[in-house]
């Protein structure tokens, strides 16, 4: 499996080996691993805020804002606000680089928040995160649509549980029953990145601690995720009034899909 060093990136991350090390193998594998993005502490702190600020959800029930994804397994919003309002999070230059090659440069934030295991999680369906565009003969032949971005907050292993993924899936007409898994390690500071198509499951979580997968879903500009938020009561991106004023261009650019009013949510 490969894993992509991102230490010692000096200079445009666009234009680093790591980038197109990381591009390469998104397009021909369907995910990529990359190590060191982000320092060990600040990935410890947000675990410590999701669990201050957030205790609600790690209850073993889909609230009226979560969606049920699995035995224990939650899909939840995540408040761009606090830790979890970090630029470095969701605009990561390294990452925002790579999700610019992969889909385009108008390429959006199109949703933010974690996919919670709790203790005691069972083994998840194996599924894409969305249906594919158009049908299963032309969607393989096609460049990638939208991306999914994990940072685990705690790290993704045997006993916490992590996200098992089917290499060169996203190029597959229908799934292949003799296919095996790679079960990452992905340690805290790293994260992993996979193209929508790519057939993924999570594993269980043998430990006593739930493990919260951050996640922020880029796609091109035009693509919604039409199966994972499908109660009104639930929202993609949550932000404050002041999120939008804080924002360079560039930054704001990721958020051009939706309206910047004080209210606005989507
Ligand atoms: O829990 C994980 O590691 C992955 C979860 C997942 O793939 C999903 O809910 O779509």
């Amino acid at each position: 499996m490969m894993r992509i060093d991102c230490r010692n990136i000096s200079g445009d991350p666009g234009k680093s080996e790591q980038v197109r090390l990381a591009h390469d193998c998104l397009v021909k594998n369907g995910y990529a691993i990359l190590d060191h993005v982000f320092p060990e502490d600040k990935i410890r702190a947000l675990n410590c805020e999701f669990h201050e600020q957030y205790a609600k959800y790690r209850q073993d029930r889909e609230l009226d804002d979560t969606l049920w994804v699995g035995e224990r397994r939650f899909l939840v919003p995540i408040d761009l606000s606090g830790g979890f309002g970090d630029p470095s999070l969701y605009a990561n230059p390294l990452v925002v680089a790579l999700v610019r090659e992969a889909l385009e440069p108008d390429a959006i934030v199109e949703a933010y928040g974690a996919i919670v295991s709790l203790s005691g999680s069972t083994e998840q369906d194996i599924h894409r995160d969305s249906p594919v565009l158009f049908s299963n003969d032309i969607a393989p032949l096609l460049p990638a649509h939208a991306l999914t971005f994990g940072i685990p907050l705690l790290e993704m292993n045997e006993l916490h549980g992590t996200t098992a993924i089917f290499p060169k899936s996203h190029r597959w007409k229908v799934f292949d029953q003799q296919a095996s898994p790679q079960c990452p390690v992905v340690p805290i500071g790293s994260c992993v990145i996979w193209d929508f198509r790519l057939f993924h499951r999570g594993t269980p979580n043998r430990s006593d601690m739930p493990r919260p997968l951050l996640y922020a879903t880029y796609a091109r500009r035009w693509y919604q995720d039409p199966v994972n938020f499908v109660k009104a009561t639930q929202r993609r991106l949550t932000f404050g009034p002041a999120f939008f004023e804080g924002l360079t261009d560039d930054r704001r650019k990721l958020f051009s899909h939706i309206d910047p009013s004080p209210a606005a949510e989507s």
